[in-house]
């Protein structure tokens, strides 16, 4: 039964993606040479500063590969890169200078939720629309932004947290947690999601900690839960990149990761895939990091002053050992 389940919101998430994948395609329109916000891209190429969290992770690394190969000249595109360093204030000091330089449209994925309201006034009063990708803002004037474009990450803990119920609930399982960098809207919401879907089971969360998306800050962590609790059941990481600092961890201290250990983790970047076609992860959730053609196609609307949606969601589907075996040789990321 579990698996019938699984099976049917995989064909589901599935048919969402491949949904969404011809809608990214359908990107060619408007040329951007319409008078929308910002400078107006007058010459026809639309300037766009982008402000990147990091480089923290294999799904960032795809992330970022996925804008500046979709964001070219030949697209009509001229783009203005950083990348913060998982830096707040590198953002905020990046964004500020995008609007001095006149870019037509500001693109950036919120390292935390909040505190964006002063720069995002700066932009709007400069007349300069702006774009969130990947992650949320927590900001009461939705006016400070045109759209938002990511995964819905309450979701993908659920789909987490309901797998581990399916196939453990009943056996008293202790769960650490490896949280995403603290105050980021994918590690407030793969937690939240998780901590719902196992509510009313055996389940139980004994230590969560920040890993802060890395996997070095994932094993040490890691490291620090094996020795305070000798009765670990299950790791539940925010990321693929933390999931497999803990299978360092977990071996180094002489267990079996995916056995002594199960591992459940949200990306599905190729070397997570890797790890749960090898047995050392169980199930991963995916986040599709390709945004860079979605991106483009309301940059060049936003631009051209047209109506765009506010949000944006991007569809995620969710595998196990037999579907990631299957996934991988064509896996883009
Ligand atoms: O899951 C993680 C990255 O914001 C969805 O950030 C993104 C997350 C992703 O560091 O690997």
């Amino acid at each position: 039964m579990a698996r019938t389940t699984l099976t049917r919101s995989v064909l589901a998430a599935v048919s969402a993606a491949a949904l969404f994948t011809l809608g990214a395609c359908a990107s060619d329109a408007g040329s951007g040479t319409g008078g929308g916000g910002g400078g107006g891209a007058d010459d026809g190429v639309i300037t766009l500063g982008f402000s990147q969290v990091g480089a923290e992770s294999g799904w960032r690394a795809a992330n970022t590969k996925s804008i500046q190969d979709t964001l070219t000249a030949d697209n009509g595109f001229d783009l203005k890169f950083s990348d913060a360093q998982q830096k707040q204030e590198n953002q905020i000091q990046a964004i500020r200078s995008y609007i001095t330089q006149g870019v037509d449209v500001i693109a950036f994925s919120p390292v935390v939720e909040t505190g964006w309201d002063a720069v995002l006034q700066e932009a709007k009063d400069a007349g300069i629309p702006v774009i969130l990708t990947d992650r949320a803002v927590d900001s009461e004037d939705e006016s400070l932004y045109e759209s938002f474009i990511g995964s819905d990450f309450v979701k993908e803990g659920q789909m987490a947290g309901e797998w581990v119920v399916d196939q453990y609930d009943g056996e008293g399982y202790k769960v650490v947690e490896l949280q995403g960098t603290t105050g980021a809207a994918p590690a407030i919401d793969r937690k939240e999601g998780f901590e719902s879907a196992i509510e009313g089971s055996d389940l139980e969360i004994i230590d969560s900690q920040t890993g802060n998306f890395t996997r070095a800050e994932g094993k040490t962590v890691m490291e620090g839960f094996l020795n305070k609790h000798d009765d670990i059941d299950l790791v539940y990481a925010h990321n693929d990149d933390m999931g497999l600092g803990a299978i360092e961890a977990i071996e180094a201290a002489g267990m079996t990761p995916g056995e002594d250990i199960k591992i459940v983790t949200v990306d599905a970047v190729k070397d997570g895939m890797q790890a749960l076609v090898d047995g050392k992860i169980n199930y991963i959730v995916e986040c599709n990091p390709l945004l860079g053609p979605d991106l483009a196609e309301i940059a060049k609307k936003v631009v051209a002053g047209e109506e765009v949606e506010k949000r944006i969601v991007v569809e995620d589907q969710a595998f196990d050992q037999e579907a990631a075996k299957e996934a991988l040789p064509t896996r883009e990321y």
